[in-house]
């Protein structure tokens, strides 16, 4: 069996353990905390990190870690992305003045992997689109960015099967 390490990154509130949560076959690891300052959209934040896992077949396992988002957690992203073969980077398509953020966050990592942008909240009013992304956050052409809504299994997948795809498992996937 083959076990692929994939983190799934980005700013604050972008998404990162719902689509961890959704995208998961098993109970997820989760390290949320209650907000002191709750909102409707948001009540808890993760602290150190988000792990599920999914099948592909007989061969391939995907096991997912999740960063957190907090500023004053960035020491987690190095030790959490050690040894990962590619990353899916999740940005607010709800939240046009997050992008600058989610720009400097992608810096950090090592973006010589493969990687997608998950454009999530899609199913939000006036998202922002996808190739407005693409240009905010200075994005080569071969990186794909798909539109997501991290409630949605189907989306989810959708953004997995563009990152094994250009990690090159698709036969591991057929
Ligand atoms: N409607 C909708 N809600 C979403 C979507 N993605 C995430 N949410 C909600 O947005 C809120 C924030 O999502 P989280 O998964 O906690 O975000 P996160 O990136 O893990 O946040 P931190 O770990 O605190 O950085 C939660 O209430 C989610 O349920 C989406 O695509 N659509
Ligand atoms: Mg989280």
């Amino acid at each position: 069996m083959k076990r692929i390490k994939i983190v799934v990154a980005g700013p604050y509130g972008a998404g990162k353990t719902r689509f961890i949560n959704t995208a998961s076959e098993i109970e997820t690891v989760s390290t949320e905390v209650e907000l002191e300052k709750p909102t409707e959209e948001k009540k808890t934040t993760t602290v150190a990190m988000d792990y599920g896992r999914i099948t592909l077949d007989d061969m391939t396992q995907i096991n997912l870690f999740g960063t957190p988002g907090q500023d004053y957690l960035d020491f987690m992203w190095e030790i959490l992305a050690k040894g990962m073969k590619g990353f899916v980077f999740i940005v607010d398509s709800s939240k046009p003045e997050s992008l600058a953020e989610a720009k400097n966050i992608l810096s950090s990592f090592d973006t010589s992997l493969p990687h997608v942008i998950a454009a999530n909240k899609q199913d939000y009013p006036d998202p922002v689109p996808v190739e407005e992304i693409r240009s905010r956050l200075a994005l080569s052409d071969h990186v794909p960015v798909i539109p997501c809504a991290a409630i949605e299994k189907e989306s989810v997948m959708d953004v997995l099967e563009a990152l094994t795809r250009s990690m090159d498992l698709e036969a591991a996937s057929a």
